[in-house]
């Protein structure tokens, strides 16, 4: 292996990462033009088995997107509609949102992921009831909702400084932010794709805000549309100093463009290659994250199994009633059975692991595969 690294002109990078010296923005630009990929998936699985062997972790997990109605126009999203009443827009009423953690009693479930349309009209109060009557139906369950950029959007819609909003939705249950809403850190990019939200410096800023009120939250990154390489590494890069500083990322979300219905339905959705690469140099390049999460969801199920030797050591999880990904044209299943999550983990040859949001085991890698399904 040593003789190809040195022939794909990656045999410093291999020094630097045996040294444990953290890799540079050139060092990230090489391995994406490096063509070839297998010896930069060799070092990302390294960096990987360094520090998780074969462990490969995934949640029981329920999505919710109480609401598409948003204000913003992100030129990749086929889930919003601008305005209440609006063909294909919809809203819960709480009792809705409630209701699908209530048809869900009987699954082990530990987290409820929720994401929303930045909804013009709705009070403060849906959603700091939504997340109190969440905990009084399930007081055990982990409340990981709302981005960054819904954060900033109810900071200024109702007045309030990021921390406030924090803080209140925190007594309210909240327990942790996802990673969403980040796309491309750049300037260039977000003037494009989505100059009407909130921009990377405030992301960061409440994340790290975040962070010092002990919360646990993810970084994503939009991958596949009109980003140059450049841009991906400096995405990487500045997520990797918000750890430096604050240390409150839990994983690192790379997240593959879906074109259908949208803005940008002209381009192209990215290889499994770019995939795979992207996943492995966020390992390489992120030293300070733990995890790499591909979401099988956005990836495809194949390619999120692969991803397991790039770099990749979480899957999410088994996720039920994804929207945002199938309303762009995303041909997975909606949800996947901790069954059929463990066996695919098994099929690469790595040790699959139930976690809860903060990564505590709920299930250890030698529970029988032939447990019954458990999501029904
Ligand atoms: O911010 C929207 C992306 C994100 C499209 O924290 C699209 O554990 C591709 O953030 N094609 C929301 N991507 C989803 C998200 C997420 C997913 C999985 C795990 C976690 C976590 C967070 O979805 C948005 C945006 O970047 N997105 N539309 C599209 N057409």
């Amino acid at each position: 292996m040593l003789h190809r690294l040195n022939a794909a002109g990656l045999g410093t990078i291999a020094d630097k990462l045996d040294a444990g010296q953290r890799l540079s923005f050139a060092d990230g630009v090489q391995l994406f033009e490096c063509s070839d990929l297998w010896a930069v998936g060799f070092l990302a699985n390294r960096e990987r088995e360094k520090r998780h062997a074969g462990r490969t972790y995934y949640n029981f997990n329920i999505r919710l997107e109480a609401t598409n109605v948003c204000v913003a126009s992100c030129l990749f999203c086929s889930f919003a509609r601008l305005r209440p009443g609006d063909a294909g827009s919809y809203t819960m009423s709480l009792e809705q949102a409630w209701d699908k953690l209530r048809e869900r009693a009987h699954q082990p479930l530990t987290e409820i992921h929720v994401v929303n349309g930045l909804h013009p009209d709705l009070p403060f109060d849906y959603y700091l009831e939504m997340l109190r009557g969440f905990k009084r139906i399930r007081p055990g369950i982990h409340l990981k909702c709302f981005t960054a950029v819904e954060i900033a959007f109810f900071a200024d819609l109702y007045k309030m400084t990021d921390e406030q909003v924090l803080r209140e939705l925190q007594a309210a249950g909240l327990d942790s932010l996802p990673g969403g809403g980040a796309e491309i850190f750049a300037e260039r990019v977000r003037r494009k794709i989505c100059h009407d939200k909130c921009g990377a410096g405030r992301y960061l800023a409440i994340h790290k805000l975040a962070h010092g009120l002990g919360m646990r939250t993810n970084v994503t990154m939009l991958y596949g549309h009109i980003e140059t390489k450049e841009e991906r590494v400096d995405h990487m890069i500045r997520a990797r100093e918000l750890q430096d500083d604050s240390g409150g990322f839990q994983a690192f979300i790379p997240l593959a463009f879906h074109p259908d219905n949208n803005q940008m339905r002209k381009l192209p959705a990215p290889s499994a290659t770019d995939t795979l690469r992207v996943h492995a140099v966020s390992r390489l390049m992120l030293d300070n994250i733990p995890h790499v999460k591909a979401f099988w969801i956005a990836t495809g199920v194949e390619v999120a199994q692969v991803s397991l030797w790039f770099g990749v050591d979480d899957l999410d999880g088994t996720v039920q009633e994804e929207r945002i990904y199938h309303m762009a044209g995303a041909r997975t299943p909606e949800a996947m059975s901790t069954t059929a999550i463990r066996k695919l983990i098994r099929a690469a040859g790595r040790d699959p692991i139930e976690r809860d949001t903060l990564y505590n085991i709920v299930t250890g890698p030698e529970s029988p595969d032939e447990a019954p399904a458990l999501l029904q």
